[in-house]
C-alpha cells in the first residue's frame, strides 16, 4: 500500500536490533552518518518521546555511536519511562529514508500538479520568510499572518513569542482547533482553572468520563489505575464503548454517544433530591445553585434512561457512590468535546465535583499548585516568555479571527481558533500562514483548508516529512530536527525538570525552536530572540527559576526537583493561592465556582451548561460514527508510514462494529465495508472488526487514513460547538454496508 512504499522492514528486525545498528544497512540515504560512525565512541544520550504528542512525555535513554543512535531504552530515572510501541519505534522515524532534510522552495505556481521543489539554503529560506512577512504586515497589518502549531506541542512557546513580537494575535494551534483544550475550557468556565485529574492517592472513588487512557495515555495511567483498584478504590466509567478501562469499572455507564449532559444532569438531580449535596461548600464557594436546582428538575431517572440508554438504577447508584467520596474525576479528552454540545456536556459533568465538595482536597481532584508565572507548557511555559498579558488585551482579542465565530473561546483563551480559516482567507483577514507541524487533515472536509492554503499570499511549514496533503501548495517547506536531535524544550514533569543530551541533526534539519528564534532574531534583533539559540531561550526561563539548562544537563540521568515549583497543597482557594489578586476564592470573574457561567451569559448563551440532544440515528443513517477513537499503536495521521513497524500492527483502516449491528448487515470479522454519510457523495473504505468493544448503534474509526480510507470527508463543516468552536467529529450518523471483495478494494 501507498503508506508503506519504500520499506522492507519487519517487526522482527526492529525488535532484534531494537534500534539502528541494523538501520545502517537498511536506511542507506539517511544513515550515511551511521557508516561513518563505525569505530567511534559509544555514549549515552537522553531525550523525550513525542510520538503521541502526549503530556507528560516519556523519557528515553539512548546509546549512540558517534552521531548515530544505535539503541533506545527506558530512562529509569524519569518519572514516565515505560515506552510503548509508538515510542519504541521512533528510531524508524529518525532514520526513515523519506525524512525531510533540507529547506525546499517551490518553483512552479501554486495549484500545479508538480510544485517543482528544489533545495535551498537556510539563509535563503529565512530571507524569503522575512521579506514576505514584512511586506504583508506593511501592506495589510500584522494580524493578517496566522502563526500555527499542529498537535506537536514542543515548538509552541517560541512560535507564540514570534507571533507576539510580530504583532499577530492570530496565533492558533491544533489544540484551539480541536483536541482536549475544550475540556480545560469547560473547567475554566466553572472553576477558573483546570481541575480534573488523578486518581489522587487518597481517592476512594474515581469517575472517568470519555477517556480511554489504557490506549491513549502513557503506561503510567493504566498501572496507576490497577494499583488504585488493588487498594480498594471504586471506579465509575462513562464511555460509549466497553474499553479496557471500562472493563475495570465497578459501574460502567455505557451511554449513547453525545448524551453525557443528560446523564450528568440526571446525577445532579439525584444529589439534590437525596440531600447528597455538600451545602456548606456550595453555599460558601459556589454561585448559581438555585438555577441549577430548577434546571435539573426535568432530568428524571425515566427521562435520563430513555435519552442515554443507561438503566436508571445504575445512574442513581453511580451518583450515590460518587457522593460518598472522597472522589476524583477525569474528564473527556477529545471525544465529548468533539460534539455540538460537547463543552456544556463536559461542564455539566464537572459540576459533580463542586456539588459534592470534592474540590482541591485529599482524595478529590486537585488544582495544580503552579507558580503564578507558569502556564501549561503547550501554551508557552511562562506568561512572561510569550507575554501572555498582551494576548489578553481587548485590542488583540478584537482582531482575532474567532471573535464572531466562537466568542466565549475568544474571551477565555489566548490561543485563537483557526476553524474558519477558509472563510477568513476569502475575506482577506488571513493572507499568510507560518506553520510548525501543521496538518490540514485534522479538519472536517480538509479539501476546503487545502484550497485556503492555495489562495494565500505566502505559506510555509516546518515538518519531519514532506506531506503532500498539507504542503503541496506552500511556498517553502522546512526540515525540523527530531526529538533525538534537539535541546529544546526542557521537560517539566510535576516539580522535576529534565534537560536532554541529543545527537546532531541529520542533513540540514534545524530544531523548531531554532527556526522560530532565527526568524525572530532576523526581524526583531538578536537579543529579543536569544541569538537564535534554543538553549539560551530555555535559560531565560530556567535562570528565573534558580537553575539552568547546563545544571540540569550535568545531573543526567537524574532529574531533581526544582524548588521554584511549590509542593502540592490542599484547599488553595481558602488561602488566596489561586487568584492573581491573592484573595481567597477561584480564578473566575465572581471568585466563586460558577454553576452559571458569567462568561457564557455575557456572550448571550445560557450560563448553565444546558443539555442539547445530539443528532439521532434514523432509518437511513442508523449508526453513530465516533470518528477518532485512539488505537494504542497509531497516532493521528502520522505514525503509519513514518514508523512502519506500527503499520504492521494495523495496516489499514479498521472499524469497530457491534456483533448485532454487523449481523443485520451480513458483515463478518475482517470483511471489507463501505461507510457513507449524508455529507459526502462517495464511500469510505474500511475493514470490519466485529466486537463488543463498540456499543450498539455506533461504529468507531481511527481517523487519519489517506485516500479512500479517509473518514474526515464524512464530516461537514457545520455543527461546531458554539462554546469552543470545535468540530462535530463525533456527532454524525452514517450507514455501513458490506463491500464486494474486488481486487481494487482488497488491496491494502
Ligand atoms: N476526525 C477527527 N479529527 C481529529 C481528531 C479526532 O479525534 N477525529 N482529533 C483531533 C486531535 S485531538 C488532534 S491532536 C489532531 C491531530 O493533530 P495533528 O496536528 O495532525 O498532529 P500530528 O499528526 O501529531 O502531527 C502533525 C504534523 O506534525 C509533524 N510533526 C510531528 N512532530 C513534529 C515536531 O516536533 N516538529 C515539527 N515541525 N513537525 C512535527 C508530523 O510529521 C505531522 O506532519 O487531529 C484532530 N482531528
Ligand atoms: N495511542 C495514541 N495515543 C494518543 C493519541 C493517538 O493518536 N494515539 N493521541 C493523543 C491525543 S492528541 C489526544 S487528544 C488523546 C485523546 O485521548 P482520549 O480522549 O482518551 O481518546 P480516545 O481513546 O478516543 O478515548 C475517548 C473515549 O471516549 C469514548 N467516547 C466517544 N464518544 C463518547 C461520548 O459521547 N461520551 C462518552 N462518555 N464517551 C465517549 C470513546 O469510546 C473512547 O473510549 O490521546 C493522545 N494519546
Ligand atoms: S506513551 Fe508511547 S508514544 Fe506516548 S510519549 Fe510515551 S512512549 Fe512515546
Ligand atoms: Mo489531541
Amino acid at each position: 500500500m501507498e503508506q508503506r512504499k519504500g520499506f522492507a522492514f519487519s517487526r522482527r528486525s526492529l525488535l532484534q536490533g531494537s534500534g539502528a545498528v541494523m538501520a545502517a544497512s537498511l536506511f542507506s540515504p539517511a544513515t550515511k552518518a551511521a557508516g561513518e560512525a563505525a569505530g567511534e565512541k559509544t555514549w549515552t544520550g537522553y531525550s523525550i518521546c513525542d510520538s503521541c504528542n502526549h503530556m507528560p512525555w516519556c523519557g528515553i535513554e539512548f546509546e549512540a555511536r558517534g552521531n548515530t543512535v544505535i539503541r533506545i531504552r527506558n530512562w529509569k530515572e524519569h518519572p514516565n519511562h515505560f515506552l510503548c510501541s509508538k515510542g519504541l519505534s521512533t528510531l524508524q522515524r529518525l532514520y526513515n529514508p523519506n525524512r525531510l532534510l533540507y529547506p525546499m522552495k517551490r518553483t512552479n505556481p501554486k495549484g500545479s500538479a508538480d510544485p517543482g521543489w528544489v533545495r535551498i539554503s537556510w539563509d535563503e529560506a529565512i530571507k524569503t520568510i522575512c521579506e514576505h512577512l514584512t511586506r504583508i504586515k506593511e501592506k495589510y497589518g500584522p494580524d493578517k499572518v496566522m502563526f500555527y502549531c499542529g498537535d506537536p506541542k514542543e515548538p509552541r512557546p517560541p512560535v507564540m513569542r514570534l507571533a507576539r513580537w510580530f504583532g499577530s494575535p492570530n496565533y492558533c494551534c491544533e489544540s484551539s482547533a480541536a483536541c482536549n483544550l475544550a475540556y480545560v475550557h469547560a473547567e475554566e468556565l466553572s472553576y477558573g482553572q483546570e481541575i480534573a485529574g488523578g486518581p489522587s492517592p487518597k481517592a476512594k472513588v474515581l469517575m472517568i468520563v470519555g477517556k480511554n487512557g489504557a490506549w491513549a495515555s502513557p503506561h503510567g495511567f493504566f498501572k496507576g489505575l490497577l494499583a488504585a483498584k488493588a487498594r480498594g478504590m471504586k471506579l465509575i466509567v462513562v464511555d460509549v464503548r466497553r474499553t479496557k478501562v471500562a472493563e475495570l469499572a465497578d459501574i460502567h455507564l455505557q451511554l449513547k454517544p453525545g448524551t453525557d449532559g443528560a446523564l450528568a444532569w440526571g446525577m445532579i438531580r439525584v444529589l439534590v433530591k437525596e440531600g447528597l449535596v455538600d451545602r456548606k461548600f456550595v453555599d460558601e464557594w459556589c454561585t448559581g445553585y438555585e438555577e441549577l436546582v430548577k434546571y435539573c428538575e426535568a432530568f428524571t431517572p425515566e427521562f435520563v434512561e430513555k435519552e442515554t440508554g443507561v438503566p436508571a438504577e445504575q445512574m442513581i447508584e453511580a451518583a450515590r457512590l460518587f457522593a460518598q467520596g472522597p472522589s476524583s474525576m477525569q474528564l473527556p479528552g477529545q471525544s465529548v468535546p468533539h460534539q455540538g454540545n460537547g463543552c456544556n456536556n463536559v461542564r455539566a459533568m464537572s459540576l459533580l465535583m463542586a456539588l459534592t465538595g470534592n474540590v482541591d482536597k485529599p482524595g478529590a481532584s486537585m488544582i495544580a499548585n503552579w507558580p503564578k508565572d507558569y502556564i501549561r507548557w503547550d501554551e508557552g511555559y511562562t506568561r512572561s516568555f510569550i507575554d501572555q498579558p498582551w494576548f489578553e488585551e481587548e485590542a488583540q482579542k478584537k482582531i482575532r479571527i474567532d471573535r464572531e465565530f466562537a466568542p466565549v473561546w475568544n474571551d477565555m483563551q489566548v490561543l485563537c481558533s483557526p476553524n474558519l480559516l477558509p472563510e477568513m482567507v476569502d475575506a482577506g483577514r488571513i493572507r499568510a500562514f507560518c506553520g510548525w507541524g501543521a496538518n490540514l487533515l485534522i479538519w472536517p472536509s480538509p479539501d476546503e483548508y487545502k484550497a485556503a492554503v492555495r489562495k494565500m499570499d505566502f505559506a510555509f511549514s516546518c515538518d519531519y516529512f514532506y506531506r503532500d496533503d498539507t504542503h503541496h501548495d506552500m511556498d517553502l517547506v522546512l526540515p525540523a530536527a527530531m526529538n533525538y536531535e534537539r535541546y529544546a524544550p526542557f521537560g517539566v514533569h510535576g516539580r522535576k525538570l529534565s534537560a536532554r543530551r541529543p545527537v546532531k541533526p541529520l542533513g540540514e534539519a534545524w530544531e523548531d525552536w531554532k527556526i522560530s528564534l532565527t526568524i525572530g532574531a532576523a526581524l526583531f534583533g538578536r537579543e529579543a530572540f536569544f541569538d537564535g539559540d534554543p538553549v539560551k531561550a530555555c535559560n531565560s526561563m530556567l535562570n528565573a527559576w534558580g537553575t539552568s539548562y547546563e545544571e540540569r544537563a550535568a545531573m543526567l540521568p537524574k532529574m531533581e526537583v526544582c524548588e521554584w515549583f511549590p509542593p502540592q497543597e490542599p484547599e488553595k482557594y481558602k488561602k488566596g493561592l489561586l487568584r492573581f489578586d491573592g484573595k481567597p476564592g477561584f480564578r473566575t470573574p465572581s471568585g466563586k465556582i460558577e454553576f452559571v457561567s458569567s462568561v457564557q451569559a455575557r456572550h448571550g448563551f445560557p450560563g448553565l451548561p444546558v443539555y442539547v440532544a445530539p443528532p439521532k440515528p434514523d432509518e437511513k443513517w442508523p449508526l453513530k460514527l465516533i470518528n477518532g477513537t485512539r488505537r494504542p499503536y497509531i497516532t493521528h495521521s502520522k505514525t503509519r508510514g513514518d514508523q512502519p513497524y506500527l503499520l504492521e500492527l494495523e495496516p489499514e483502516s479498521t472499524v469497530n462494529i457491534h456483533p448485532a449491528d454487523a449481523e443485520v448487515r451480513g458483515i463478518k470479522e475482517g470483511d471489507r465495508i463501505w461507510i457513507t454519510s449524508p455529507y459526502y457523495k462517495g464511500k469510505v473504505r474500511a475493514r470490519a472488526r466485529v466486537t463488543i468493544l463498540a456499543g450498539r448503534g455506533m461504529i468507531d474509526a481511527q481517523y487519519g487514513w489517506r485516500g479512500d480510507q479517509e473518514t474526515q470527508v464524512l464530516i461537514p463543516r457545520k455543527g461546531w460547538d458554539p462554546i469552543s468552536g470545535y468540530p462535530c467529529f463525533n456527532d454524525i450518523c452514517v450507514q455501513v454496508e458490506k463491500a464486494e471483495e474486488t481486487e481494487k478494494n482488497a488491496k491494502a
